[in-house]
């Protein structure tokens, strides 16, 4: 039946004129790239003086918190074989690669009393191989691994962590700003705060909803805001780059379009979780979005906090430092979720407090929505769309760059999904360049496969496939990093393109199988090959 519906849908879209078959151009100046974060794809946890972060405390403390009981101690072991990952980089015709330092590889204990020269050499080493391929370096200042030593002291939730951080981010840009032109201060301080702070998720863990977060993220506006201005006192002039800050979000559907609760519901959650660090840097008048101010004020009255709100006030002084601190905004997204509202009975069962009871939206996934390999990643692509739309209206037409946007599976080379996803996905990224919205650049998640935090290494997101069970980490280009080299080079989405594997590709994806399937499958054109090279074995061994 399939068969039928397939076809069929494909030529009435196109008699439709859909872009379904048409290939679609970007502008000439659209710059692509590819991404990663340190202490996904690095290992070498406590190579040379390295200390220790929160991840690896995580990890080797709490091992029944990661699906798998994996860590990322050695990973992708790009701390030793980064020269494959530029020339992959290269490989792809990306013109920019992003990733991220690891803080306590730099400072050991997150504090300038101590630096790695080890450590800084090794990041100073990337960059210049990087630049001897003409690619772009893109730098996150901070993608998650916080030196231990400083969440001791309360991690973002302390103050303190404002100068500190400064101090960090003004070593890496006096040592790597002379190469380095496009910084990113903080990866997803959403995901930072409340994956960290408000649930058990993501290091450190706290499990304390309704309370840290909020000191997180203000200290987290605040710690970039100075960060920004140092670059802009101290650096921008003489080195010419640019800096900003990389926001995530999930595009919220209305779960019945016609319901004016749940388009309210919709609006709620995107100034939720785009707003709370949005509004303070990229809205005209800054400071926090009036509806999160308000809710968290009359919630924590009702809640017996007294006057004083969950969510910390900015002074006059501070809304005015905050705002206008990022030259791009940087987005970060995967996928969508069906909103509606939460009822005054709760009916969406959180905690109270917390973030989630104070955004009064439950969410839920459209059934019609393709899967992926993770259970939060459906995909609809026009939430892509949407969303940059309302980037666009409401922050008065930004410049975008999409520093993340990719799909999970569960391992194999031969990933036409990830293929169908990255087609559509920019597709709708070009709908809304052409209806006005100025997004500038696109680096797809992820260069590699790796260390996909709490899920350890049952969720892959690369373009290039890794042997974790090779001592060299090898990489082996999957079909999607065919595809995706095709449309770097050639700035076009073609739908036709779908490339089979190639023999080396054949022979990884053999290598993979259970040795039961490996024999079962010597039957056909890979079985020749294989069966010679059993017979190349022979004759070896009995000369
Ligand atoms: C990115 O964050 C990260 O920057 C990157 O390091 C990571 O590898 C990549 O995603 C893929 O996961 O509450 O259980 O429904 C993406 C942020 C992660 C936000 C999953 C929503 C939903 C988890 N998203 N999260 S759940």
């Amino acid at each position: 039946m399939l068969k039928f519906i397939l076809p069929a849908f494909v030529l009435i879209a196109s008699c439709l004129g859909s872009p379904v078959s048409q290939n679609r151009r970007f502008p000439n100046d659209f710059r692509w790239g590819v991404a990663s974060s340190s202490y996904q794809i690095e290992g070498g946890w406590n190579a040379d003086d390295k200390g220790e972060s929160i991840w690896d405390f995580l990890t080797h403390n709490h091992p029944e918190k990661i699906v798998d009981r994996s860590n990322g101690d050695i990973s992708s072991d790009s701390y030793h074989q980064w020269k494959r990952d530029v020339q992959m980089v290269k490989e792809l015709h990306a013109g920019t690669y992003r990733f991220s330092l690891s803080w306590p590889r730099i400072m050991p204990g997150g504090y300038m009393n101590h630096v790695s020269t080890a450590g800084i050499k090794y990041y100073s080493n990337l960059i210049d191989e990087l630049l001897r391929y003409n690619i772009t370096p893109m730098v996150t200042i901070y993608h998650w691994d916080m030196p231990q030593r400083l969440q001791e002291l309360g991690g973002w939730t302390n103050p303190e962590i404002i100068p500190v951080f400064k101090d960090f981010a003004r070593l890496v840009i006096e040592m790597f700003g002379d190469r380095v032109k496009t910084w990113i201060t903080i990866n997803e301080p959403w995901h930072v705060c409340e994956h960290g702070y408000g649930v058990d998720y993501m290091a450190p863990s706290y499990n304390y909803p309704g309370i840290p977060a909020y000191l997180c993220g203000h200290n987290i506006l605040k710690a970039h805001a100075e960060v920004v201005h140092m670059y802009r006192e101290l650096f921008q002039q003489r080195q010419g780059g640019r800096i900003g800050i990389t926001i995530d979000s999930s595009w919220a559907e209305p779960k019945d379009a016609n319901s004016a609760e749940d388009r309210e519901a919709s609006e709620r959650a995107l100034q939720f979780y785009v707003g709370w660090f949005a509004h303070p840097i990229f809205s005209k008048h800054g400071n926090y979005p009036k509806v999160m101010i308000e809710r968290i004020r009359n919630l924590s009255k009702e809640q017996g906090f007294g006057v004083r709100s969950r969510l910390p006030e900015f002074t006059q002084e501070e809304i005015r430092r905050i705002r206008g601190t990022s030259d791009f905004f940087g987005l970060n997204t995967y996928t969508s979720n069906l909103v509606t509202s939460n009822g005054h009975n709760n009916t969406g069962n959180f905690p109270v407090p917390s973030f989630n009871h104070d955004m009064g939206v439950v969410e839920s996934k459209d059934p019609e929505w393709p899967g992926s390999g993770s259970e939060w990643l459906k995909v609809f692509p026009k939430g892509m769309y949407n969303l940059l739309m309302w980037i666009h209206r409401e922050y008065n037409a930004p410049e975008i760059i999409i520093t993340e946007n990719g799909v999970s599976d569960r391992g194999g080379l031969d990933d036409y999904a990830r293929v169908d996803y990255y087609n559509l996905y920019l597709s709708a990224v070009l709908d809304a360049i052409e209806d006005g919205a100025n997004v500038r650049g696109y680096t797809a998640w992820s260069l590699m496969d790796s260390y996909e935090w709490k899920v350890g290494y049952t969720e892959k997101f690369g373009l290039y496939h890794v042997d974790f069970n090779s001592p060299e980490r090898t990489r082996t280009p999957k079909v999607s990093a065919r595809v995706f080299a095709q449309i770097c080079k050639t700035n076009t989405i073609d739908w036709s393109y779908r490339p089979t594997l190639d023999e080396e590709q054949q022979l990884v994806a053999m290598a993979q199988l259970p040795e039961e399937d490996q024999v079962a499958r010597t039957s056909g054109a890979s079985g020749i090959m294989s069966w010679s090279l059993t017979g190349l074995l022979i004759v070896a061994l009995f000369r």
